[in-house]
This record gives C-alpha cells, sequence and structure tokens, in this order.
C-alpha cells in the first residue's frame, strides 16, 4: 500500500507579506522539506486562480474580504486577490522543495473555488486526484499545508469520504481561524476519522 504526502498551498501568498498571509504560514517549509523523503509520493497543491475570480471581494460591489457571499454551489467566504496565475504571490514559497511527482492546480476556473484538492467547492466537479492516487496504488495520504481550517480540511474530508486514509500533520499546518474556524475544523476533521498529530 503506498503513501502519499500531499503539501497544500505553501505559496508566497500564505506566507507573512503575501496578500492572505497566514500567521505563521512559513514555518511550515522546512518541517514538510524534512517529511519528504519518507513517502512513495509527493504531491503540491498550488492555488491558481484568473485575475477577477469570483472568490474575490474585489469582483463584488460593495463587499470586503472576509465576508461572505452566497454563490450557486454555497455560502462562499470573500478573500483578498490572492494567488493569481502567473504572480509572484502564487509561486512556492522559495525555500520549499519542489522535487514533487505532481504539482496539481485548483481554482482555475473563475465562478467557483476549490479549496480541496479532490474537488471543487460544489464538492462535485473532480479535479482528478482521486483517479491519480488510485492508479499509483495509493490508499494512505498524509496532509500537510495552509491553511489548515480551509483547503487543509477541506483535502483532508474529502479524502476520508473518498475512503482514502487521512492524517494531518498538524504542527506543520497553519490555521487562517477566521471567526473560530480552526476549532471547528479540528472538530470536524476528527468526527471523519482523520487522524491528526
Ligand atoms: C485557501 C482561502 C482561499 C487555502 C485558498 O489554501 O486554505 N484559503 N484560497
Ligand atoms: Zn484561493
Amino acid at each position: 500500500m503506498n503513501h502519499a504526502l500531499i503539501v497544500i498551498d505553501v505559496q508566497n501568498d500564505f506566507c507573512p507579506g503575501g496578500s492572505l498571509a497566514v500567521p505563521g504560514g512559513d514555518e511550515v517549509v522546512e518541517r514538510i522539506n524534512a517529511m519528504m523523503g519518507a513517502f512513495e509520493a509527493v504531491i503540491l497543491t498550488q492555488d491558481w486562480h484568473p485575475a477577477g475570480h469570483s472568490s474575490f471581494a474585489t469582483s463584488h460591489s460593495g463587499k470586503d474580504p472576509f465576508e461572505t457571499v452566497q454563490m450557486p454551489y454555497g455560502q462562499q467566504v470573500l478573500w483578498p486577490d490572492h494567488c493569481v496565475q502567473d504572480s509572484s504571490g502564487a509561486e512556492f514559497h522559495p525555500a520549499l522543495r519542489t522535487d514533487a511527482d505532481l504539482i496539481l492546480r485548483k481554482g482555475f476556473r473563475r465562478h467557483i473555488d476549490s479549496y480541496s484538492a479532490f474537488f471543487e467547492n460544489d464538492r462535485s466537479t473532480p479535479t482528478g486526484l482521486e483517479g491519480y492516487l488510485r492508479t499509483r496504488g495509493i490508499e494512505r495520504i498524509t496532509l500537510a499545508g495552509l491553511a489548515t481550517d480551509f483547503c487543509v480540511q477541506f483535502s483532508a474530508v474529502d479524502g476520508a469520504r473518498l475512503g482514502f486514509d487521512v492524517d494531518v500533520v498538524m504542527d506543520a499546518c497553519r490555521a487562517i481561524d477566521l471567526d473560530g474556524s480552526l476549532a471547528v475544523a479540528t472538530a470536524t476533521m476528527k468526527d471523519a476519522g482523520i487522524r491528526l498529530s
């Protein structure tokens, strides 16, 4: 049974100085680099939005970042512009090892956000990652990266729902923690049978 490390969104915009900086976001880099050698596969995800993406507050007149709106697929938090395709903010943190097997981009459709590495935010449009893992004989996945309470959580819960054995290395993750979202994410992941270490 193969075991993959999935590194979520360790990109400049989610690190200090970035447009959607996660407190301590850069602190995960060395920890993640050191973990990489222990897995049969390493996958990096990259949040990769077109300019004017519908998850950006600037695309909604009268709305500020961190407010929510109703989208056809459900509630959506509005974010500062971040991880715009080909911008320096969308690049991986410069110290992150990028000698990975696969780099999976997500969030590239203008009208739908994609927190999870497996599905867009309608929770049903696949990214293709499930097929990649299955055809490589990977049944077990370990997650780390940014942000614990958004993209890490959504990826972990979807992975568990698809039947993968999932664990999250919490000290190799950092959270945005919007209105208690870290506590909710932690409880949700535990309820889904995900091991947190
Ligand atoms: C993320 C908000 C918007 C994340 C991505 O990587 O957790 N959060 N886009
Ligand atoms: Zn995003």
